[in-house]
């Protein structure tokens, strides 16, 4: 993040790409059965209409990758398909699958936005553990097996904003960190919850870097109230399908009225602690990246202006660039959580 800012992204790494495979092979179905007119500007509406038919976003077939699916892959047969009218989900276009996973921020494997889908495809996965620890009841490392059995999984679109001021529309798989919270048991002097990314200089090569900004492992952190809210969620998957390495496999954090960088990949541990836990942005620079990191379009980083957003990718459809919306368009359901808070001494 403190490397580029949007007006230096590279048009190359901003693929116009206008529709998802899925949505291609919609209007190509429609086409062939004489139901849509081969004029292009109708087509952005057919695919929004086509996205709402209480089906699961897919991932492109061809894209997947062909390694071994982790044992997890079966629990992915039955999820809850997003409902897109709902308050956990929106109806926006879906940024595509291509660009959710060839374009990301992931320091572990470096800071361009091309290193993490380039190195990190060897990540390995499986075993995977989740140690549960400070101020629980049911403290212990969880096999990933046991970590996942009892959650059933759901789909959810969310807007994803990155304090970089590109934004995304993501269709994630997961499960709500409440869910998880209530059957670990957090005691009574549990005030936060922190989370840890894995530490493995051999598979991510940037942790011994000498360029290396941040010091591992790369931490995050939320207030109870934060973490218990039912948009907060722990995601396995994107687009259908199990994780991608280079978007946090086998699990990260998604909490969607904050900035990305509060959506910490990869996770190896959670921690129930009585003070704020240390996090790793505030820790390289306070002044720039707080604690609470909501999004919001009144208070502005000291390099980069908050009210405005690229949303990726730009397409010969729609504007790429829109208004920043409070808490990334969460307000009425998390303004709540901030009454009476400052936030602009808070952010
Ligand atoms: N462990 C870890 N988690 C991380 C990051 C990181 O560098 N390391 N980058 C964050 C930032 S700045 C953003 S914007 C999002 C990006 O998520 P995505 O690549 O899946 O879009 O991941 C967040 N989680
Ligand atoms: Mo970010």
């Amino acid at each position: 993040m403190l490397i580029k800012s949007p007006s230096d992204i590279k048009s190359s790494e901003i693929t116009p790409e206008s529709v998802y495979r899925n949505r291609r092979q919609f209007i190509g179905d429609a086409l062939k059965a004489g139901l849509i007119a081969a004029a292009p500007g109708v087509m952005p509406s057919m695919a929004s209409a086509a996205e709402g038919d209480g089906l699961r976003a897919r991932a492109p077939s061809d894209m997947v990758r062909s390694a071994p699916a982790p044992w997890w892959a079966e629990k992915f047969d039955n999820i809850k398909p997003a409902d897109r009218n709902g308050p956990f989900s929106t109806n926006e276009d879906l940024t595509p699958y291509r660009d959710v996973v060839s374009f990301n921020n992931f320091y572990e494997f470096g800071t361009d936005k091309e290193d993490p889908s380039r190195r990190a495809q060897e990540f390995k996965v499986d075993p995977w553990s989740i140690e549960i620890a400070g101020e629980v009841d049911k403290p212990g490392v969880y096999h990933l097996e046991d970590f996942l059995k009892p959650h059933q999984l759901e789909e959810r679109i969310y807007r994803l904003r990155c304090v970089e001021r590109w934004s995304m529309v993501i269709p994630w798989i997961g499960f709500s960190l409440a869910d998880l919270i209530a059957r670990v048991g957090p005691n009574s002097k549990a005030k936060y919850v922190a989370f840890e990314t894995l530490v493995d200089p051999d598979q991510m090569p940037a942790q011994s870097s000498r360029f290396n900004v941040i010091e591992w492992p790369y931490r995050e952190g939320l207030r109870m109230d934060e973490a218990m809210h039912p948009l907060t969620f722990l995601a396995v998957g994107v687009y259908g399908n199990y994780m991608p390495p280079q978007n946090g496999a086998p699990i990260r954090l998604v909490v969607p009225w904050k900035y990305g960088f509060k959506s910490i990949k990869s996770i190896v541990k959670i921690s129930f602690t009585e003070t704020e836990p240390a996090t790793s942005w505030n820790m390289l620079q306070a002044n720039e990246y707080g604690f609470y990191a909501n999004v919001n379009p009144e208070v502005h980083h000291p390099r980069w202006r908050q009210d405005m957003e690229t949303r990726l990718p730009r397409t010969l459809f729609s504007a790429a660039r829109q208004d920043t919306l409070m808490f990334n368009g969460y307000a009425e359901q998390v303004s709540h959580l901030y009454q009476g808070m400052d936030l602009a001494r808070y952010y």
